[in-house]
């Protein structure tokens, strides 16, 4: 099996500091969780960003600031900022990150329930953001959050209307009104995958590590962070994000799967 490349989701656009302290708001604290996630395994870093005040953002130049620190804090890491956003803002604002040429960025593939919200990404967004990242040279990541969004996103890239293979996925599941995070769900996915594909698995809430197990025994990758997930355990919110990756680490090292380097993923994802 290939190595095992861990994502760290440090931020989201929804969960608070009400939620859990430790959620990053300011420059100083999204360089903070960065580097602990980093120092834990992470060779991967999803970001959004937010204004001090916690509010979700999508400015370019929030963007330029946080990532460029990240760069720094974090040698080599590959950081994929997202497209996505918060329910409710304009694709042109969701786009702005984009605007900073980065190796990778998310490509949301369709529209769905997001708790009480609607994530809508009806199908000119997904072609917008397909024709922008095949213009600025950007790998997407394609979030599936319901199992109808991977054919979506297949037939699209067939007609290219967004950049094709070796296309790295991530399977978001257990949001509230989407698909839910069970083994037979994931395998359902992963089995309608072109070869050469890469993958990564996220689950939310109290799934995150369960979910994170199942992907690492069957050889894809794996997301955890507060974006996704604020408890290490049981009723124990985590102090950092890199409690959460280091409890990924742990999981791997006893089911026998190495942890891949920024570099070795850069491999992996074929960015090298
Ligand atoms: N915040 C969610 C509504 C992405 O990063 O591309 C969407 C999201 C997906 O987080
Ligand atoms: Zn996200």
């Amino acid at each position: 099996m290939e190595k095992l490349i861990i994502t760290a989701a440090i931020c989201g656009a929804e969960v608070t500091k009400e939620n859990n302290p430790a959620v990053p708001y300011t420059v100083e604290e999204m360089v903070r969780e960065a580097k602990s996630a980093f120092d834990a395994g992470a060779a991967v870093i999803h970001v959004h960003v937010r204004w001090d005040d916690g509010t979700p953002t999508q400015d370019r130049e929030r963007f330029r600031v946080i990532l460029d620190a990240i760069k720094e804090a974090c040698p080599g890491v590959i950081l994929i900022p997202s497209t996505g956003g918060a329910t409710g803002m304009t694709p042109e604002e969701r786009l702005q990150p984009t605007e900073l040429f980065p190796e990778m960025a998310t490509l949301d593939c369709g529209t769905c329930n997001f708790g009480d919200d609607i994530f809508v990404n009806d199908m000119p967004t997904m072609r917008a953001f397909g024709k922008r990242m095949i213009e600025n040279h950007i790998k997407p990541e394609y979030e599936c959050f319901e199992i109808g969004h991977l054919d979506t996103i297949l037939t699209m890239a067939k007609r290219g209307e967004v950049p094709g293979g070796p296309m790295q996925f991530n399977f978001v599941l257990g949001v509230s009104g989407c698909t839910p995070a069970t083994a037979g769900n994931l395998d359902y996915l992963v089995r309608q995958l072109p070869a050469g594909s890469t993958w990564t698995a996220t689950g939310i809430g109290r799934s995150a590590f369960p979910l994170a197990a199942i992907a690492i025994a069957m050889g894809g990758n794996v997301r955890v962070g507060f974006e996704d997930n604020i408890y290490l355990g049981k009723g124990q919110k985590a102090a950092s994000n890199g409690e959460l990756v280091a409890k990924v680490a742990r999981i791997a090292h006893e089911l026998g799967r190495e942890i891949a380097t920024p570099e070795e993923a850069r491999k992996i994802l074929s960015l090298a």
